[in-house]
């Protein structure tokens, strides 16, 4: 068939206003946002309704099309930006954007692929419930990704990841078969969880189209402090403090080093509230039931008795919790303005996270001596974004071999919450083993055997055969 017919065929499923064939229309889909991947699609195709989804699939297989499925395109490893074959298209989950049902009582959501995420946390609250999964780019990240990239994010420490929050997904397979998983039921042991294998894998094994959210009680309070700490080891015995005293409450435990701070103070004209030190905490703990403000008050006061604390500040308002998130949440914009940077997105055993920071710092500096860091993360959950600000004379490739070296050495993961990919494909096959990497291999031709769907992506291009 040739493109004529194809893009006919695509049309007559999609209508016009779903299918997208000019250069200027296609520009913001065709690349990623930190513009590393840019792509020449054939098309960009935009359906309305899940039977739309399957029928584009069938007419993409019939041609030899492959696909790469999009949704936010916020994501962080060039997983839904398409390749400069001109031979992929882009399927934009974009215009499946309805909330079908918020169920307060049975604390459920259902949400189409391509509802914005912080549209559906709104639409849950205004019903007094709260959908848990909280990131900087939620304003624009869509659900079908963040359930296609299992999304971490601030709250996993309380939560869990998106994985935990999924009840039932509806997806459309390689081959076009819609099927529908949409169950609302916590507890469902009926055969194999199937729905596992699409959550986290990145559009390569199946398209989400809708899905079932579960949801918890809005907490009505919630108090958040910013403390200054002398290291990560600070931090860590902080955590363990905080989770002494506030338990189940604590809901955000982010580590942010001082050069971070900086950077938002330079590229995003914030002032980092309390002295300057080498590392930071945001802590965030929130109940339905009130008392909190005393509680993490007690906590600082601890804090600085067993001077774990420098400095810090408990927010006395709703618009100084706003400021103190808006410095966590503008370091990745100030980051990407600051320049070229190498992101590693690392796990590692929780109290392994002060080692790792300091061996990773000192291998990096004996390596590619004069790149800066910018490290700041999730340390509640063992997951640091270790980024490498770089500049010309530095090799990227080196930079990452080396962090990624000590994560395997101290049993850890080259992706905890961003996933694999493009930007991550080769170091993926370096740091899992021959075993686990033939496993992933039979999975994706299980599911995908003629690679249609996003390939090159998590694994490499023609390598789904076992
Ligand atoms: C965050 O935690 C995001 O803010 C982005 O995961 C991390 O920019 C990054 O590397
Ligand atoms: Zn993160």
């Amino acid at each position: 068939m040739n493109d004529v017919a194809f893009l006919s065929s695509l049309r007559s499923v999609v209508g016009d206003a779903g299918l997208l064939t000019v250069e200027a229309e296609m520009a913001g889909y065709a690349i990623d946002w930190r513009k590393l991947f840019p792509g020449k699609p054939l098309a960009v195709v935009r359906p309305k309704t899940s039977l739309e989804v399957a029928a584009v699939v069938k007419a993409c297989r019939a041609a030899g099309v492959t696909i790469v499925p999009q949704s936010g395109n916020t994501g962080m490893a060039g997983g839904a930006a398409p390749d400069d074959s001109g031979r992929q298209i882009v399927l934009s989950l974009s215009r499946m954007n309805t909330i079908r049902t918020v169920d307060p009582v049975g604390l459920t959501i259902e949400v189409e692929a391509g509802v914005v995420l912080a549209v559906a946390k709104q639409a849950a609250a205004e019903k007094g419930r709260f959908l848990p999964v909280s990131f900087a780019a939620e304003g624009s990240a869509m659900v079908g990704g963040v359930i296609s990239t299992n999304a971490g994010g601030i709250n996993v420490l309380r939560y869990g990841m998106t994985r935990t929050m999924v009840l039932g997904i509806e997806v459309v397979l390689a081959d076009g078969t819609l099927v529908n998983g949409l169950r609302r039921l916590r507890k469902d042991n009926a055969g194999y969880d199937w729905k596992q294998l699409f959550i986290g894998s990145e559009g390569t094994l199946g398209i989400i189209t809708a899905a079932v959210l579960r949801l918890t009680p809005q907490p009505r309070h919630a108090t958040t402090a910013f403390v200054a700490v002398e290291s990560p080891e600070a931090a860590l015995a902080l955590l363990d403090k905080a989770q002494t005293e506030i338990g189940e409450a604590l809901s955000a435990f982010e580590l942010i080093s001082g050069p971070s701070i900086g950077l938002v103070e330079q590229f995003a004209g914030l002032k980092c509230p309390i002295a300057h030190a080498d590392w930071f905490v945001l802590m965030e703990a929130t109940s339905t039931l009130p008392g909190l403000k005393h509680a993490a008050q007690t906590l600082l006061e601890g804090a600085f008795e067993d001077c774990l604390a420098l400095d810090g500040v408990v927010a006395e308002s709703e618009a100084q919790t706003r400021q103190l998130w808006s410095l966590r949440e503008n370091i990745t914009e100030s980051e990407a303005r600051s320049g070229k940077s190498v992101k590693h997105d690392i796990s590692v055993p929780l109290t392994a996270i002060p080692a790792f920071v300091a061996e990773a710092d000192a291998a990096l500096q004996a390596a590619t001596p004069g790149v800066k860091l910018n490290v700041f993360g999730h340390l509640g959950d063992g997951n640091l974004h270790f980024n490498v600000l770089v500049s010309a004379e530095h090799d990227a490739g080196l930079v990452n071999r080396t962090v990624h070296d000590l994560v395997a050495r101290y049993g850890g993961s080259i992706s905890a919450e961003h996933g694999i990919g493009q930007y991550r494909v080769n170091e993926l096959q370096r740091t899992r083993s021959a075993e686990e990497l033939a496993l992933m291999r039979q999975i994706k031709s299980a599911l995908d055997p003629e690679s249609g769907l996003n390939p090159g992506k998590v694994l490499p291009k023609g390598g789904s055969a076992a």
